[in-house]
């Protein structure tokens, strides 16, 4: 499986790689779903909706700034370093992550689009300003903003539309992609889940530690964890 991989990074002229929230696991930070993940803790429709940070924007504002917290302590690790080399030694490579972390960009990766936003800015509701956001993200009595809106996380929550220019993007790139790397997610949020499916041309592999709802209908699978797997597969194609 790993050979037939190889073999096709080698040859691909277009790469596609697709990260979610498993690939930061190994720098500590959680995941979503399954045993310790954000959702287990945490209601969903009160967190990352428009309509729970309506009613309650303080209680949004707190678990993204201890969020924003934990990425600033978070390290990059040996997937994300392996993606970012991986970039440099395959043609036409697209990073698209559905992570908010940062992380990518801190390892260096210089194509990244970044589906469900970011956590280094705010933006109003109610006007087009927009500020970064500290290591600590937005003291809480800033969050009403002079125009009459409020200021938000630059996040896509459920219900709302992915940045068009970013999602078409990726889009282009999926339907581009000779290989597609799926890594670190469960693939079960769309429309990014269904950048794994966009081409039946592709040679699509899945690098993740259990089984998800593409696993089936993958062409390789590696079951490990991304900072095993990556640069494996990084020392392989350099050697
Ligand atoms: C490791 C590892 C290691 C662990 N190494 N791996 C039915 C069909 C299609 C769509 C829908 C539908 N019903 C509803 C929808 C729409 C909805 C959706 O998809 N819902 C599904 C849950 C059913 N989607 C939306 O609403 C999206 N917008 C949209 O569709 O717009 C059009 C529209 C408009 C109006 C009405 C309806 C539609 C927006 C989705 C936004 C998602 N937002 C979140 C939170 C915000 C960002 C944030 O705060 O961080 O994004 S939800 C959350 O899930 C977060 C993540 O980016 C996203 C994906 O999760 P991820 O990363 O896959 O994490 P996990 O935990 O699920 O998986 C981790 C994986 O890692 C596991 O597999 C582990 O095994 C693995 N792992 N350690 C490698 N070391």
């Amino acid at each position: 499986m790993m050979e037939e991989l190889l073999a096709r990074l080698s040859a691909a002229r277009s790469t596609l790689a697709l990260t979610g929230s498993g690939i930061s696991a190994e720098s500590g930070l959680p995941t979503f779903r399954g045993t310790g993940g954000l959702w287990q803790t945490h209601r969903v429709e009160e967190l990352a909706s428009p309509k729970g940070f309506a009613r309650n924007p303080s209680l949004v504002w707190s678990w993204y700034n201890e969020r924003k917290s934990a990425h600033q302590l978070a390290r990059p690790n040996a997937g994300h370093y392996a993606l970012a080399h991986l970039e440099t030694l395959t043609r036409g490579f697209t990073l698209a992550t559905q992570n908010v972390d940062s992380l990518h960009l801190r390892a260096g990766s210089q194509r990244v689009l970044e589906l469900h936003g970011n956590l280094r800015e705010a933006r109003c509701t109610g006007c087009a300003a927009r500020r970064p956001l500290g290591r600590s993200g937005l003291p809480l009595d800033e969050i009403e903003h002079a125009c009459g809106g409020r200021m938000r996380p630059d996040i896509v929550w459920f219900g709302e539309s992915l940045p068009e220019e970013v999602w078409e993007a990726a889009y282009d790139a999926a339907l581009r992609a000779d290989v597609i790397l799926v890594v670190g997610t469960s693939a079960v949020v769309y429309p990014a889940a269904a950048l794994a499916q966009t081409n039946a041309e592709a040679y699509v592999a899945e690098i993740n530690p259990e089984a998800t709802a593409i696993s089936g209908r993958v062409d390789c699978v590696l079951r490990g964890t991304a900072a095993q797997m990556l640069p494996a597969i990084v020392e392989a194609l350099s050697s």
